[in-house]
Parts: structure tokens; C-alpha cells; sequence
């Protein structure tokens, strides 16, 4: 394995966020009618609590609780209707399980609703950029928080995604995000980076990101990646969202086996499968590497 994940735990509020011998599961809680995968399943409060225990019973190790869907096109919704949604599920799903808890939000009320509730770690897609409030609540909370990158928004972004060097310019962005996050005054032990899967890129440069993630290991943080059942995986394979678990467990395998240490998914029990059997293939490879060289 690329990164060694053991060094690589995170300070999300008062919790530490530890990797066991393998890459972390995030569970996804989507409390939206418009998801793309699982839009309105899960809208009621209750069959969101009810989906995140299942999801912890099937060996999820963070729950990712969100309101607002960011799927491509995807219109925006207000914060009182974001805080309806969402806060009632994340103060329930925190008495209920001991797994950290993140809320997936862009709107900084959001953030510190929700962390005033129960979460740990804001999962931020446009990293810091959407509203100006959040980076003061990171710092002063000490949450954990995710940096994606994202091209344009999520209305405009899959209309004309444009790089010339995507990795390049992914690690650009990361590098000054990481500087914009430290110079308010959050610490490098809160933060993930996430090379965000489907945000502003064609399926070259998602494929390219994929293959090249060890490539983002010298920032010292966690890489998280959430391919869960996206587009891209519906191009290669031409099956609708539904059908892309097989999709999605080679994709889950391959960032596995290029470092990364937290996948965001869907379906916990399988992909937590995918996670030992190539964490295990890959460790062997690593140890029979080191006999032959002895
Ligand atoms: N993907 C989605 C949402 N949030 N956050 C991070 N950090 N990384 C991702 O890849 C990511 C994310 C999209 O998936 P989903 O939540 O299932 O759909 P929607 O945005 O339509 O609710």
C-alpha cells in the first residue's frame, strides 16, 4: 500500500479518527428526494436512521449524512429546508451509533448545526469555497473536513470539463486549498483530500485520477474516494445506476490498491469485502517483494 495509513489519523472535534490495517468505509446517508442513486428512499426521517444503523451493522466505519444532492445539474436548496432535513437524522443516527459522523454540506449553519448534534467531520465538495463562514467553523470546532476538488458547480460542472494535465491540476488545487485551510487556522491533522470522482470531469479524467492516486500521497492526508455507482462507471459498463455494484467494487479495489483510505459507497457489506480481499492481495505482494529481495 501506498500510504501508510496508520500515520495518517485525523483530529475530527474531540474524536480521533483512526485507520485499523485497512482503508476506512464511509457509509452514505442521503436525505434527499433527488439523489442520483437513492433519491427519496430515505427522505423520512426515520427510514434515514433506520438506513444508517443498517448501514453500521454492515461494518460501516463513518456515516456521510447529506440533505442537499450534488448530483450533475442538481439544483441548490435553501438552508432552512438543508437544516430540516439534516439535522434531525444526525442527532438521532448520533445517539443511536459510535461511528463518526460526517454531513455532507457546503453551508457553514449546516455545518455547525450539525456538529453541534453529533457529526465530527464536515464533508465540504467545494472545499471551502461556497461559503465564506465555513473555514471559521472548521478552525474553531477542530472538525475533520474534507476537501474536494470540484470543477464549475454541480448545475454547470459536466456541461464542458477542460484540463490539460488532470492530475497536475488536481494537486494544485489541493496544495492551495491546504494553504487557505491552514492559514485560518485549521491544523493538517483535521484535514482529507478527495480527488472528487464525477465533479467537473470526463470519464478520461476520472479514469486518470483513479489510476494516478498514489500520486496525491505526499500530502501527508487521508485520500478519500467516492466512485459509488457514478456515471462513469454507467459509460463503461452501460448498466443503470442500480446495476453498478460489480462496477463499483473494481473501482473500489483499484483506489484501494493505489492508497486510498476512505471510499465513500452505498453498499457497505460488499465493498467492505472488496476492501480486505485487496488490502490482503496487496499486502502479500508488499511482503513477497521484500522476501525475494532479502
Ligand atoms: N460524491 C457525491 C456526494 N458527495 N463527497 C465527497 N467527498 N466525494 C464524493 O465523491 C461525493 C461526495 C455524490 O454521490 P451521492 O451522495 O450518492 O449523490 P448525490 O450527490 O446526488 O446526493
Amino acid at each position: 500500500m501506498v500510504l501508510d495509513l496508520k500515520a495518517l489519523t485525523r483530529q475530527a472535534k474531540d474524536r480521533l479518527i483512526e485507520f485499523p490495517d485497512r482503508p476506512l468505509i464511509m457509509g452514505v446517508v442521503n436525505v434527499t428526494p433527488d439523489s442520483f442513486s437513492d433519491g427519496g428512499r430515505y427522505l423520512d426521517a426515520e427510514a434515514a436512521v433506520a438506513h444508517a444503523i443498517r448501514l453500521v451493522e454492515e461494518g460501516a466505519d463513518l456515516l456521510d449524512i447529506g440533505g442537499e444532492s450534488t448530483r450533475p445539474g442538481a439544483d441548490t436548496i435553501d438552508e432552512a429546508e438543508e437544516l430540516r432535513r439534516t439535522i434531525p437524522v444526525v442527532t438521532a443516527v448520533a445517539r443511536a451509533v459510535t461511528v463518526p459522523i460526517s454531513i455532507d454540506t457546503s453551508k457553514a449553519a449546516v455545518a455547525q448545526a450539525a456538529l453541534d448534534a453529533g457529526a465530527v467531520i464536515v464533508n465540504d465538495v467545494t472545499a471551502l469555497r461556497g461559503d465564506a463562514a465555513m473555514v471559521e467553523v472548521i478552525a474553531r470546532t477542530g472538525a475533520g473536513i474534507v476537501l474536494m476538488h470540484m470543477q464549475g458547480t454541480p448545475r454547470m460542472m459536466q456541461q464542458a470539463p477542460c484540463y490539460e494535465d488532470v492530475v497536475g491540476e488536481v494537486s494544485a488545487f489541493f496544495e492551495e486549498r491546504i494553504r487557505f485551510a491552514m492559514a485560518h487556522g485549521i491544523v493538517q491533522r483535521q484535514i482529507v483530500l478527495d480527488p472528487g470522482i464525477g465533479f467537473g470531469k470526463l470519464l478520461a479524467h476520472n479514469l486518470t485520477l483513479l489510476a494516478r492516486l498514489q500520486g496525491f500521497a505526499y500530502f501527508g492526508c487521508p485520500l478519500l474516494v467516492g466512485v459509488s455507482r457514478k456515471a462513469f462507471l454507467g459509460q463503461l459498463v452501460e448498466r443503470s445506476v442500480q446495476e453498478r455494484q460489480w462496477a463499483t467494487a473494481a473501482a473500489v479495489a483499484m483506489a484501494v490498491e493505489r492508497g486510498a483510505g476512505i471510499l465513500r459507497v452505498h453498499d457497505v457489506c460488499a465493498m467492505k469485502d472488496v476492501v480486505q480481499v485487496t488490502v490482503a492481495i496487496s499486502r502479500a505482494t508488499t511482503v513477497s517483494m521484500k522476501a525475494q529481495h532479502a
